[in-house]
């Protein structure tokens, strides 16, 4: 097989990694990486404590290069989401900084600090990735529309066919400098993020945390060449860019901007090109399809689309009744299916919800779009209201709304996204007290919520209702609320 970072073998003198002040150059990431790696056994799941730090990168090489399948755990998780991930995935231990303070259920594991530094010369190392291509590479949790979240497996030959169509698409070379603020448990900040240079042999400059300023910083005089974000920060940047020359020129001067995880409105891309002069490239994924679809650099720019169908994906558009649809008409709606080799291995444990979520063969999104003369793809919505996403989040209802009937005030919960012009959509509770007269404060109910799952679940907004609207059937009509 061939390695998935090459530059880990070849070991180029130049900076692979850098967060904050702390940098690793590839030789300093291969050794660190080899040594955690040969204590690693190969095939033990591994969870990894994915903080934006140098530690969660040098513990994914670690697993990569062990051929240990690796986890990566939001920090930031509540205490339900998180038992159910350590039960539904059984890692063998968990890697962690040093200075982490993981939560009790974690602690209880065997745990391995990760050390960035360069080892002793002496000590015992791993030199090559071992194990075949489809060997699982990452296991990456992701909500559904009803109950918990799905351990999404995904095979080292996925991220690296995918990684080879996006450096395609982009002309992403070793050059690059990609400066990164998105969370590293996610497909969007980690294989694209953090893989993506790596595969590269480029270099990869973590903010910790999305400032307009940080972005602005790096893209000006910190040597970087381009930008992955989520709309919401390309919301907050057109919203700064206009009072800000130098935000303005640092994104004017940048060779790539691309946006993801959720669509960019079109005001926010004419906001930004105004300002700038530089066009925002649209790329669409998914955690079990990686990258489907982008606007390529050597296109045409076309906003408010997601491009075209990467190299070695096949995108196709499908009717109600599963018929392919032919025509290239902008208008027609239909699902988007994909087959390709960026495709999950299976939901970890769930091989009826992995056999359901195929037809035939292509993989069935839930997204529809259209597609128009020139075969660039426009996202039109998605088939379920039960599917929320907030800040480039993916929000599963279920999940919410069965924390929320757990509360002992709380008779019925509902919960849907309503339209937000800085996270995209926003967290809505809609709630049937038990006691009319008395309803649970709402700072409660979000607090509870808070609690079980991660921060960016909890309902912005709490509403009392005397009853849901239903159907007659007595599914709950999510349209008619709001
Ligand atoms: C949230 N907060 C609240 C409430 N809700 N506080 C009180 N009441 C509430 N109801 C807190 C948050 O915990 C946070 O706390 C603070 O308010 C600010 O929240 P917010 O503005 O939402 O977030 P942010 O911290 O400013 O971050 C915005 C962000 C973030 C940086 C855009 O949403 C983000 O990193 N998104 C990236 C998501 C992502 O990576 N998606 C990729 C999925 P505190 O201040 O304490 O932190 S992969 C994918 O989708 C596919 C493959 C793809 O195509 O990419
Ligand atoms: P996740 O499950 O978190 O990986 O989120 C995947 C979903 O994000 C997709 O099914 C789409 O609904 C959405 N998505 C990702 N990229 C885009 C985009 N560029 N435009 C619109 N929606 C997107």
């Amino acid at each position: 097989m061939s390695p998935l970072i090459p530059a880990l073998e070849a070991e180029p003198a130049k900076p692979a990694l850098r967060f904050g002040e702390e940098t690793l150059s590839y030789p300093q990431l291969a050794a660190s990486a080899r040594a955690l790696g040969a204590r690693l056994t190969a095939r033990d799941r591994v969870a990894v404590w994915a903080t934006p730090a140098v530690e969660t990168v040098v513990a994914v090489v670690a697993a990569l290069l062990a051929g240990a399948p690796a986890i990566p755990l939001n920090p930031r998780m509540g205490e339900r989401e998180l038992a159910h991930v350590l039960t539904d995935s059984a890692p063998a231990l968990v890697l962690a900084g040093p200075d982490d303070e993981l939560p009790k259920a974690l602690a209880a594991l065997p745990h391995i600090a990760v050390d960035p530094r360069t080892p002793p010369e002496d000590s015992p190392a791993i030199h090559r990735e071992s194990g075949p291509d489809s060997m699982p590479a990452l296991i990456v949790y992701t909500s559904g529309t009803t109950g918990s979240p799905k351990g999404v497996v995904i095979s080292r030959r996925a991220i690296a066919a995918n990684l080879d169509d996006l450096a395609d698409a982009w002309a992403w070379t070793e050059d690059d400098v990609l400066v990164h603020a998105l969370p590293l448990f996610h497909v969007h900040g980690l294989i694209l993020g953090i893989l993506g240079p790596l595969r590269r042999g480029g270099t990869v400059h973590h903010l910790g945390r999305f400032s307009t300023q940080g972005v602005a910083h790096e893209l000006s005089t910190g040597g970087a060449t381009m930008f992955f974000g989520v709309p919401t920060m390309y919301h907050r940047l057109a919203e700064a860019v206009e009072s800000d020359p130098v935000l303005a020129q640092a994104l004017g001067g940048a060779r790539l901007l691309v946006s993801g995880s959720a669509a960019l409105p079109r005001y926010d891309h004419e906001r930004i090109t105004a300002a700038t002069g530089q066009r925002v490239i649209e790329r669409y994924g998914m955690t079990e399809t990686l990258m489907n679809t982008s606007v390529r650099v050597d296109g045409p720019a076309r906003p408010g689309t997601v491009g075209v169908p990467l190299p070695s994906v096949d995108v196709r558009l499908v009717d109600e009744e599963g018929a392919r649809i032919e025509t290239s008409d902008g208008e027609t709606v239909g699902e988007i299916q994909v087959r390709g080799p960026n495709l999950f291995t299976e939901y970890l444990g769930w091989p009826d919800a992995t056999a359901e979520a195929f037809a035939g063969g292509w993989f069935r999104t839930g997204d529809m779009a259209t597609r128009d003369s020139d075969g660039c793809y426009g996202i039109v919505g998605r088939k379920s209201t039960d599917l929320i996403k907030s800040g480039g989040y993916k929000i599963g209802a279920g999940e919410i709304e069965n924390v929320l009937l757990e509360h002992p005030g709380v008779s019925e919960a509902a919960v849907t996204g309503e339209p937000d012009p800085d996270l995209g959509e926003r967290v809505i509770a809609w709630i049937v007290p038990v006691d009319r007269d008395d309803p649970p404060g709402k700072q409660v109910l979000t607090d509870h919520v808070a609690q079980q799952l991660a921060p960016h679940k909890r309902p912005r907004e709490v509403r009392f209702l005397p009853l849901l609207p239903r159907n007659d059937m007595g599914k709950v009509m999510k349209k008619e609320l709001g």
